[in-house]
C-alpha cells in the first residue's frame, strides 16, 4: 500500500498562537516517525510510507496527498480545520483513498469528527501504533485496537490497547520529504550555539501516561493525559538519542513526557544509563508538588541527575496561584515560597525554569488575578532562574472535563448557538474564542477586559527579565 502521513500546520484562526520560540517552524514530527517505524518493523506486507512536508499551501498538500492509497493525518485542535480540509479534498480527488485521523484532538472527539465529516473513514484514539498497523494491513475492523469507525452507520469503538514501549523500534526521519530543509533551522540554531529558545527542539519521550492523572485524577483542562503509565527502558531512551545524534547531528531535544521527573529513582536510572558519547540538551516538563514533596537532599540529588542527563530547563504548569481556582480544575498547587525553593535548588545546577499560567479558569476573580500577578512578580525576583513564561487564557478544549461541564450549562450552550449557529455538544471545530468568553461569563466573577489587563501586566512584568520570543501562550487576547 502507498501510505502518506502528515501533520498539517496551524489553522488560519489559530495563527496567533505564540509558541515561545523564536521561530514558528517545527522540526519533523516524532509521532509520525514512530508510526512509520512501527509499520516497517511489524507489518507482514510491503508498504511504502512517505511523511509529507506540511510547509506549503494546503491545496498543494491535498493534491500531493490524493495520490496515495491511505492518508493518516495528525489532528490537534490547532490544525483541525486543515485536517478536515485535507480529508475532503483528497476524497474528492480520489474516492478510493482511506483517510484516518489520529493525535491528541481526534482522540478526544472521535464521535463528533465521524458524525460531521464523511470524508474521514476512521479515527484512532490515543496510541496509534497497532491501530495504524491493523488498518494498513487490512485486518478485520473488530480486531483493530483504539479504532473508531462507522461500519454500522453510527460511530463505534473497537477496544482499547496500550502500546508496549519495550517493543518500540528505534525511529528516524528517513521517510520524511524535504528532510534537509525541515531540519535546517533547527540545526542552524543548535550548531551556532545560539539561544536554544530560538527554535523548537525534536520531541523524544521516556514515559507515556501522566502520574499526576493516575494518583490525583486528570486536570480538568487537560486534553492529553492518560492514567496508564508506561516507561521506555532507560537504555533504549539513550539508544534513541544516539540514533538522532549519529544520523542528523541532533542534540537538542524536547522530552514530551507529561512529567519527566516522575520520581528521583527514574531520573537516577536514566542518568546512570547515559552513555559517555551521547549528546543531549533537553527541555522537559516537571510537576512542582512532586518535587516540592521531596526532602531537600533528594531534590538536590535529582537536580544533579537531571543536569547529568542534559536537562537545561523544566517547564512547570503552575497555572494559577489561587487554590480555589486550581481546586476547580482538580489540581493541587504549591505556594510561591515553595515554588521558589524548588526553582532555586534546580537553578543552582544550571536548570532553568519555564513557568506557565492559565488565566480565566472557572472561579477566577479580580482578587485571584491580582494574586497571580503578585506571585509572578515574586517568582521573577528569584535571580534569573525563570527564563521563559507561558501565559494563556484558558481554552475549554473539546473532550476535557471542563468543556463537558460547560456543555451541561443550558444558558451557555444557548448563547454559543446564538453566536456560532452551532451546537457545542456536537461541534468538532469549536469557536474557542467564543467558548472561552462564555466560560468567563458564566463561571467567573471577572471579565475578558480585566483578564486582558492582567495578562498585559504579567507579560510586561516578564519582559523586564526575558526577550519577547520567550513569552508565549495559547489564547493571548479575548474580546
Ligand atoms: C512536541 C510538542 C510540540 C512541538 C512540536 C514539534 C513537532 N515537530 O511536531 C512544538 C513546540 C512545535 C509544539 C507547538 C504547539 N503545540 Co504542542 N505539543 C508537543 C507535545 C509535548 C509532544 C508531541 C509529541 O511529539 N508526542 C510524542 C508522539 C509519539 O506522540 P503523538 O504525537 O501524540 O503521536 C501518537 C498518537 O497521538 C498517535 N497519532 C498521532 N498522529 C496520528 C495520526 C494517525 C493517522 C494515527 C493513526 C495515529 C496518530 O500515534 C502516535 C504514536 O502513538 C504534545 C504533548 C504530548 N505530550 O503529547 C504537545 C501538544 C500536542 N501541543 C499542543 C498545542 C496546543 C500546541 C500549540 C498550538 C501551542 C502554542 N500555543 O503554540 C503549538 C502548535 C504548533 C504547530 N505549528 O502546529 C497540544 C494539542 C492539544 C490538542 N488537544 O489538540 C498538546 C497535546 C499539548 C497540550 N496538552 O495541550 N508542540
Amino acid at each position: 500500500m502507498r501510505i502518506a502521513l502528515v501533520q498539517p500546520n496551524l489553522d488560519e484562526k489559530h495563527e496567533n498562537q505564540k509558541q515561545a520560540y523564536g521561530s514558528a517552524e517545527r522540526p519533523p514530527e516524532t509521532g509520525l516517525a514512530v508510526l512509520d517505524s512501527w509499520i516497517k518493523k511489524y507489518s507482514s506486507q510491503q508498504h511504502s510510507i512517505i511523511v509529507l512536508n506540511p510547509n506549503k499551501a494546503i491545496e498543494k498538500l491535498a493534491e500531493e496527498a490524493a495520490k496515495f492509497d491511505f492518508l493518516g493525518i495528525s489532528d490537534w485542535f490547532s490544525n483541525h480545520d486543515n485536517c478536515i480540509f485535507l480529508a475532503k479534498k483528497v476524497k474528492e480527488a480520489n474516492q478510493k483513498i482511506l483517510v484516518a485521523l489520529g493525535g491528541p484532538n481526534a482522540s478526544m472527539i472521535p464521535k463528533e469528527i465521524l458524525n460531521n465529516n464523511y470524508c474521514v473513514d476512521f479515527v484512532v484514539s490515543r496510541d496509534g501504533e497497532d491501530a495504524f498497523l491493523g488498518l494498513v494491513d487490512g485486518k478485520a475492523i473488530k480486531e483493530i485496537p483504539n479504532l473508531w469507525h462507522r461500519l454500522k452507520e453510527k460511530p463505534l469503538f473497537t477496544f482499547q490497547k496500550y502500546t508496549d514501549l519495550q517493543k518500540l523500534p528505534l525511529w528516524d526521519f528517513s521517510d520524511f520529504r524535504d528532510l534537509e530543509q525541515r531540519l535546517s533551522a533547527y540545526l542552524k540554531i543548535q550548531n551556532s550555539q545560539q539561544d536554544p529558545w530560538l527554535v523548537s527542539p525534536i520531541a523524544i519521550f521516556s514515559v507515556r501516561g501522566c502520574i499526576k492523572a493516575l494518583t490525583e485524577g486528570i486536570c480538568s483542562y487537560c486534553s492529553s493525559s492518560e492514567t496508564k503509565i508506561r516507561l521506555l527502558p532507560a537504555q533504549k531512551f539513550w539508544k534513541q538519542i544516539k540514533v538522532l545524534n549519529d544520523k542528523y547531528g541532533a542534540e537538542y531535544f524536547y522530552v514530551c513526557d507529561d512529567i519527566f521527573p516522575i520520581s528521583p529513582k527514574w531520573i537516577k536510572e536514566i542518568a546512570e544509563a547515559k552513555p559517555q558519547e551521547a549528546k543531549a540538551r533537553i527541555r522537559a516538563y516537571g510537576y512542582l508538588p512532586i518535587l516540592a514533596a521531596l526532602k531537600q537532599s533528594q531534590l538536590e540529588e535529582t537536580a544533579k541527575n537531571l543536569k547529568k542527563i542534559g536537562v537545561f530547563n523544566l517547564f512547570f504548569g503552575s497555572e494559577n496561584f489561587d487554590e480555589k481556582v486550581l481546586a476547580q480544575m482538580n489540581k493541587k498547587g504549591i505556594r510561591v515560597e515553595e515554588t521558589t525553593r524548588v526553582i532555586e535548588t534546580i537553578g543552582k545546577e544550571g536548570i532553568k525554569t519555564t513557568i506557565a499560567f492559565l488565566l480565566g479558569l472557572p472561579g477566577e476573580s479580580k482578587q485571584s488575578l491580582e494574586k497571580n500577578l503578585k506571585s509572578l512578580e515574586k517568582l521573577l525576583e528569584a535571580d534569573d532562574f525563570i527564563e521563559r513564561l507561558y501565559i494563556s487564557i484558558g481554552m475549554p478544549l473539546k473532550g476535557t472535563p471542563w468543556c463537558k461541564q460547560l456543555e451541561t450549562n443550558q444558558k451557555l450552550t444557548k448563547d454559543y448557538k446564538k453566536e456560532t449557529g452551532k451546537d457545542l455538544k456536537t461541534d468538532d471545530s469549536p469557536n474557542y474564542k467564543e467558548l472561552s468568553r462564555l466560560s468567563i461569563k458564566y463561571t467567573t466573577s471577572t471579565t475578558p477586559q480585566e483578564i486582558n489587563e492582567y495578562l498585559d501586566k504579567m507579560i510586561n512584568c516578564a519582559r523586564k527579565k526575558m526577550p519577547d520570543y520567550r513569552i508565549g501562550g495559547f489564547l493571548l487576547e479575548i474580546k
